[in-house]
């Protein structure tokens, strides 16, 4: 059903993100009231429709719905905390990346400030809002979730994980994490292809077939992490891949490629093994991460 009377929503912050944020909920038909620091770069959606506003207050004064994408957690201080008598009885959607404990510090200050905050961590680089990819994780009070759910499903789906307004950067964090591990993998293979002269392109489709398989064992990881019993549906023992790993360090080297993105990986495994742990999953170098903080 077309919903006639789209919400009235706001957007601060117009880098990369926060432009197809706004650019989005344009196309979805939602009045919109954008701000930006540097204001030059409003042009573009008051092209499309959007209005312009020459400060936070008359941003955030225009929308019962606040969306933030800025910088940082301080860039959202700095941008909102003049300005909570605007924000009462509405709903601040914060998409900017954050921790946990920033996100509940907001939640805590806007429960002083008698407005709702949402927290919200963006799975999607800025070409994949709106699109059938593009999956945003939220976290902070069900109520205003299920109220402004109409407005975040224009950016892509909207998952709702939890209360507690810590969850959505918590998880935001650990598959950003997930990811700079994928892309440190990624950019060692392409390494190790230049190196022999052949183009990239060429083991690119390849790579990411593999990596898609790869991807699969995610869901292994977690039980035998969860459990802590490293052993519990080995498909490759951790001897087997140490000396597999270091072999193919080992062949880096010799080529002229530096192994130092993935060598710290390597000797977590070597002393995993040392310490008689071989017949497990690679999971078990774990216990050496979390013996640190915890
Ligand atoms: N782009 C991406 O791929 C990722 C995907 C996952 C989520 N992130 C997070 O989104 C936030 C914004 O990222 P972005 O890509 O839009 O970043 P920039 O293009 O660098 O734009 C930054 C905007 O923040 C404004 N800003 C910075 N400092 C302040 C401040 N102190 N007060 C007010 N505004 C500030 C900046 O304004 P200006 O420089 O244009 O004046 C931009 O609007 C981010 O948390 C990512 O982690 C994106």
């Amino acid at each position: 059903m077309t919903n006639t009377h789209p919400t009235p929503v706001s957007v601060l912050g117009l880098g990369g993100m926060g432009t197809e944020l706004a650019r989005a909920l344009i196309a979805k038909g939602h009045p919109v009231t954008v701000w930006n620091r540097t204001s030059a770069r409003t042009d573009q959606l008051v092209e499309l429709g959007a209005a312009r506003a020459s400060d936070p207050a008359e941003a955030i004064s225009a929308s019962p719905v606040v969306i933030a994408c800025l910088l940082d957690h301080q860039s959202v201080r700095d941008t909102f905390d003049d300005h909570t008598e605007h924000l009462r009885g509405k709903t601040l959607v914060n998409l900017t990346t954050t921790v946990p404990g920033q996100a509940r510090e907001l939640a805590a200050w806007a429960a002083c400030h008698a407005f709702d905050v949402l927290d919200g961590g963006i799975m999607a680089v800025p070409p994949m809002i709106g699109g059938p990819d593009a999956f945003l994780l939220y976290s902070g009070p069900r109520e205003a979730f299920d109220r402004v759910e109409p407005v975040l499903a224009a950016f892509g789906e909207a998952r709702y994980l939890d209360a507690d307004p810590g969850r959505a950067a918590l998880y935001d964090i650990a598959l950003l994490t997930g990811m700079y591990g994928a892309v440190a993998g990624i950019i060692q293979a392409l390494a190790l292809v230049r190196a022999e002269g052949q183009p990239s392109a060429e083991v690119a489709p390849l790579l990411s077939r593999w990596l898609r398989g790869v991807a699969a064992a995610v869901g292994v990881y977690a039980e035998q992490i969860d459990s802590r019993d490293y052993a519990k549906g080995t498909v490759a023992n951790l001897a087997m891949q140490t000396t597999g790993f270091g072999h193919l360090l080992d062949f880096a080297e010799s080529q002229g490629v530096s192994a130092e993105l993935l060598a710290p990986l390597a000797e977590l495994m070597r002393r995993r093994v040392a310490e008689g742990h071989g017949h497990e999953e690679v999971t078990g170098i774990v216990e050496f991460l979390l013996s640190k903080g915890s």
